[in-house]
């Protein structure tokens, strides 16, 4: 599962890394002479890039290639060797077949890092010949090993650094072109018999390629008391729509992320949410089993930020306004005054979170997912001490 505890006692540090990794992120490390290092992905608030930085990489024999991940998104390095490919939910993904070593890589065998975060992952290959590998989490991230003799000349570490910067923010081009076409999107509203309206369809995160934008769109909505919000994802990376907001307690099997049948699925059907208690879609996208969409009907109104209970590290945060009068509403519906985010300087029109049109939405989201993040290891640190 792409869900451990790892992941959910480590937020609130990741949260904050969040916040300085603009800044400090250095994706690359210094390599060793003959060793190589490749980057394991990468990420902007809102965007995790699911590619090797570069994929296909000539070293020579005997060479240690050093895999790193300087972004928040799980990824695996996977030799299959002559083995079976694994599935994407396969419960073998996160687990190192060999932890803490630095393996010699015969070609044959099933060679997994498991769940990479901090530590890099390090292979040597002392014999000639092409090596693929993939990440088991995100089909089509995959790249190839090729081993030439000691003596032959292969690219520096610098080559494959700018080879990996290239592919890197290609992919986040075409990942802030996706955002601002979800951006664009209209948000539509429509009458109910008693009054209030249902507003659909907010979009849960999106693809481009096999990397993710970790968002909501519109980031904020507008609505009045009594109306009814509809989310849908229709990508196959695990999202939740998370209200965590309100005094503990949260349900406890909530907060353990072991517990996955109550992590996977909703917190109820046809929730209801006005500021207090624990409104959760469950794992929600194609092919998981809480389904693909999840709405909301807000009682009270108030200021609700939420979170992807998976990517909130990744600042995937949204919010809706509820106001007791509905003309606040009605307003984004006209055309004057579209639902969707107001165009930036941002040359794709998406004012969310590429840093560019959207420094302080950044750090605004990052603080109150922040806030949010710290109530919930609070109840989990309350939970675990209880036991
Ligand atoms: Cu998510």
């Amino acid at each position: 599962m792409l869900i451990t505890g790892r992941t959910l006692r480590s937020l609130p540090v990741l949260a904050v890394a969040a916040l300085l990794s603009v800044q400090l992120l250095a994706p690359y490390a210094t390599a060793q002479e003959t060793g190589r290092t490749v980057s394991v992905g990468t990420g902007e608030p809102g965007y995790a890039v699911n590619l090797f930085g570069p994929g296909e990489v000539t070293v020579n024999a005997g060479a240690t290639v050093t895999f790193e991940n300087p972004w928040f998104e799980p990824h695996t390095v996977t030799f299959y060797g002559d083995t079976e490919p694994l599935a994407p939910s396969d419960p073998t993904a996160p687990v190192p077949t060999n932890p803490g070593e630095v393996v010699e890589y015969d070609g044959t065998s099933f060679l997994n890092s498991g769940f990479l975060f901090e530590d890099p992952f390090q292979v040597t290959f002392p014999d000639e010949g092409e090596f693929p590998f993939v990440c088991i989490i995100h089909p089509g991230m995959a790249g190839t090993i090729t081993v030439v003799a000691a003596d032959e000349d292969v690219p520096s570490q610098a080559e494959l650094d700018a080879e990996a910067e290239a592919i890197f923010a290609q992919a986040l081009d075409g990942l802030k072109t996706t955002a601002g076409a979800l951006a664009a999107q209209p948000i539509s509203e429509q009458a109910n018999a008693d009054g209030t309206s249902t507003w659909s369809t907010a979009v849960v995160g999106g693809l481009f390629g096999p990397s993710d934008v970790q968002q909501f769109f519109p980031a904020s909505i507008d609505v009045g008391v009594g109306d009814t919000v509809v989310w849908e994802s229709t990508v196959p990376t695990p999202h939740t729509v998370t209200f965590p907001a309100g005094p503990p307690p949260f349900p406890e099997d909530m907060m353990d992320p072991l517990a996955e049948e109550t992590f996977l699925a909703a917190s109820g059907p046809n929730d209801a949410f006005g500021g207090s208690g624990f409104v959760h879609s469950g794992v929600i996208g194609l092919d998981w089993p809480a389904g693909q969409s999840y709405e909301v009907t807000f009682t009270a109104p108030g200021t609700y930020q939420y979170i992807c209970l998976l990517h909130a590290d990744q600042a995937m945060v949204g919010v809706v306004n509820v106001s007791a009068d509905d003309d606040d509403a009605e307003a984004q519906a006209t055309p004057t005054a579209p639902a969707t985010p107001a165009p930036g300087p941002a040359p794709t029109g998406n004012a969310g979170l590429d840093g560019s049109g959207g420094g302080n939405m950044v750090g605004m989201l990052a603080v109150g997912a922040l806030v949010l993040l710290t109530g919930i290891a609070a109840v989990a640190a309350r939970r675990r001490t209880a036991r």
